[in-house]
């Protein structure tokens, strides 16, 4: 079933010629009226006139998440604040924060896009759906809830905790589909279990969302098994709009919408653009973003394109399920961690030194991190409450910083590896496992 067959189903030859007239007529509005695009063009030697077809996208120059950093909050929106209808905010890698700003036609792209991506995955106005990702600054919960309302689904907006209270809603309104991380989602049929409900046995769920964290093909498997449901991949980022594109009813890669982004996938250390079938970083580029456009925007984000069309019959592009990360970011329950934010959480508490090691593990379904630290010798104490007065401030600020609960271990000074050169403070278990 499509939401959309005219867009969805387009020939090939269609898809090119519209893509590449969005394409020039976003390149000329930028450089005409934006001046950090007109800079980054000038800069790179490249004006409009010369992008004379798609792949001419090529000499245009990257955009980097550190372009929002440095010109947070709004310096990069390119229309007026009295035009933005929404704000959400992602974290960033000095704990600063990345903020993105909606027009309303902006929303009205997302929520279409949505749409799709959840009438493919066989949503529709017949269903009940659980969307337990978290409403708020994160894109995830609202996103979902209004590409679900669009479809004329019946949503509940539960958001993330309170897992109990979650089961039995979901037993006694009949659930039918829920959105929520992969881990979440185990967690909670860990859960089910303990509280005597088998989610085949006493649930009518069918159909779960599941994204924002990298997850395997061996994890969709267990779930699909374990609670009797088909499970689909879902992928997008803040600076996209927020979770966007799906997998359809094969399983087989995660359709993007043409009308709405043009990908590249580049050699991550040369740029250079690969071909078809060719693992690399994932590069966007939005074609009708309005408050917040993104031109090559580097996601960081490692995949190749699938080449040939899906046998449901789209003809969009897709993408292959994401396999890590070409930068250092973690992403610890859904949420995004940067090394640096740990650093920069742990030195404003005057006792503990630069040295450190984050440990992330999973421990049933959940992701736990490690954080150990050194104290600093002047401010050692033999006496355990002065200790645990350093540890409890500590855990205090990195939830701050970091949204999530860290366990923070004291360590004498010296104790941790020192580097030469580049360190590697982070030691992910899970890719281990
Ligand atoms: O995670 C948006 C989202 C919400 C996607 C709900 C899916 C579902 P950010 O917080 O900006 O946005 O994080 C984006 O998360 O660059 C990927 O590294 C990672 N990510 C998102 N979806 C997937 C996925 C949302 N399906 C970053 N598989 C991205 C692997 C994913 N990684």
């Amino acid at each position: 079933m499509y939401w959309n067959p005219e867009v969805e189903c387009a020939p090939r030859e269609e898809i090119e010629r519209r893509q590449f007239e969005s394409l020039r007529g976003l390149v000329a509005n930028l450089y005409d009226n934006n001046p950090f695009y007109r800079g980054k063009m000038d800069g790179h030697g490249v004006k409009p006139g010369d992008i004379r077809c798609l792949e001419d996208i090529s000499k245009l120059p990257f955009m980097y998440k550190d372009d929002l950093r440095d010109n947070y909050p709004t310096k990069l929106f390119t229309v007026p604040t009295t035009d933005i209808v929404r704000y959400h905010v992602s974290s960033g890698t000095t704990g600063k924060p990345t903020l993105v700003g909606y027009t309303r036609e902006d929303l009205e792209y997302w929520t279409e896009s949505l749409a799709r991506a959840l009438t493919s995955v066989g949503i529709t106005d017949e269903d009940t759906i659980q969307v337990s990702y978290g409403y708020g600054l994160f894109t995830g919960g609202l996103g979902l809830h209004y590409g679900a309302e669009r479809v004329g689904a019946s949503v509940l907006p539960s958001s993330t905790g309170s897992t109990e209270r979650q089961l039995e809603l979901m037993v006694d309104l009949g659930v039918t589909a829920i959105a929520c991380t992969p881990s979440y989602l185990i967690h909670m049929i860990e859960v089910a279990g303990k509280m005597g409900i088998d989610f085949r046995r006493d649930t009518k769920l069918r159909i779960a969302v599941l994204g924002a964290e990298p997850w395997t093909d061996a994890m969709r498997k267990i779930i699909e098994e374990s609670a009797g449901i088909r499970a689909y991949d879902i992928f997008g980022t803040s600076e996209m709009a927020g979770p966007m594109f799906t997998e359809c009813g094969e399983q087989d890669g995660i359709h993007l919408s043409w009308d709405m982004v043009y990908p590249e996938i580049i050699d991550p250390e040369t740029g250079e653009v690969l071909g078809p079938g060719e693992e690399g970083e994932l590069v966007v580029t939005m074609l009708k973003k309005e408050a917040l456009p993104m031109v090559r925007f580097r996601l960081r984000d490692v995949t190749a394109i699938i080449e040939g069309p899906c046998k449901c019959g789209r003809t969009s592009p897709r993408i292959r399920r994401i396999t890590g990360r070409t930068d250092d970011m973690l992403i610890v329950r859904g949420i995004n961690v940067f090394p640096s934010q740990v650093e920069h959480a742990l030195l404003q508490v005057p006792e503990l030194t630069g040295h450190y090691q984050i440990t992330v593990d999973r421990i049933g379904a959940l992701d736990v991190m490690k954080v150990e630290a050194e104290i600093d010798p002047d401010a050692f104490s033999d006496k355990m409450e002065d200790l645990m007065s350093i540890k409890k401030r500590a855990e205090g600020i990195m939830k701050k910083y970091l949204n999530i609960g860290v366990r923070i271990e004291l360590r004498e000074h010296g104790s941790l590896p020192r580097y030469e050169g580049k360190g590697s403070r982070v030691k992910d278990m899970r890719s281990m496992k």
